[in-house]
């Protein structure tokens, strides 16, 4: 894992966590934090000891958005050769689950990162939303594409629309997140919800992310021509042997992740 100054990189069993580490501007997403959270996640990609990778914040503060401050005074040519958004799709692609942890502000940005993650485990005090718009802009990484597939278009146009903040609960309700646990016990749950999906069979975790992928960019036809593709490869892995073994031996299955 290359050297990083806005996030930190941790490696707990097949693990790997990501925390977001801009307290002063309450993690916003500038452009050096972009490159070091999407050239990690890459790294941690292409490394077969890891099975999931976790991106999280602090407990105040997922991430407050984009940040204000680095694009305040640009142009749009500028805004154009900064290019913000194409990295974001490097990291969308990552082939492995990605989790993230939600904890306090998911703004703009950092609700749209969220979104770009496959399971969103959440904090009771977390908060999400869309200040975008009072701010005179749109959601830029993602935010209007994933929540209206997420949520449904009423739904997502009136938290794109209006910039209102919703509560844990109402974006529980929504559907946005994929659970909401009290704050005391996030980092438990967040560590047993990260280890057991990680233990997995990787090539299982990797062939169901693709699938579920497909669902979003493809009609139903050719989605469903992918998965029972991915469903039969994985049939020349060690891991489907060994899974469905320990069925028949009433017993665990021990992956080797191949
Ligand atoms: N950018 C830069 N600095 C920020 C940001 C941000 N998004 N959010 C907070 N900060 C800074 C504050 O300026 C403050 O710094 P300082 O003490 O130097 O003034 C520090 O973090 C602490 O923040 P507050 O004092 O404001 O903390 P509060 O607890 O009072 O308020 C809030 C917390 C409500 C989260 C408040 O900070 C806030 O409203 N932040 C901005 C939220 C926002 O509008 N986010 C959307 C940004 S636009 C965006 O995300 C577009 C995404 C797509 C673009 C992709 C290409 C770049």
């Amino acid at each position: 894992v290359p050297e990083t100054e806005t996030i930190r990189v941790e490696r707990r069993g097949r693990v790997a966590w990501i925390t977001l580490d801009r307290p002063e501007a309450l993690n916003a997403l500038n452009a050096q934090l972009m490159r070091e959270v999407v050239a990690t996640a890459k790294e941690l990609d292409a490394d077969d000891g890891v099975g999931a990778i976790v991106v999280t914040g602090s407990e105040k503060a997922f991430a407050a958005g984009a940040d204000i401050k680095e694009m305040a005074d640009k142009s749009a040519a500028e805004m154009r050769e900064a290019d913000h958004f194409g990295p974001w799709l490097e990291f969308a692609r990552v082939r492995k689950p990605v989790i993230a942890v939600v904890s306090g502000y998911a703004l703009g940005g950092g609700f749209e990162l969220a979104l770009m993650c496959d399971v969103i485990l959440a904090s009771d005090t977390a908060q999400f939303g869309f200040p975008e718009i009072g701010l005179g802009v749109i959601p830029g990484i993602g935010g209007t594409q994933r929540i209206v597939r997420a949520i449904g278009y009423p739904k997502a146009a009136e938290l794109v629309l209006t910039g209102r903040r919703i509560d844990a609960a109402e974006a529980d309700s929504l559907g946005i997140v994929s659970r909401v646990v009290p704050a005391a016990e996030l980092q438990a749950e967040a560590e047993r919800l990260a280890t057991e999906i990680a233990g997995r069979s990787l090539p299982a975790l990797v062939a169901a992310k693709a699938a579920l992928d497909a669902a979003l960019e493809t009609g139903l036809e050719a989605g469903l021509a992918l998965e029972a593709e991915q469903f039969t490869a994985l049939f020349d892995t060690e891991d489907q042997k060994e899974g469905m073994a320990a069925f028949r031996e009433k017993r665990q299955p021990e992956f080797r992740h191949r």
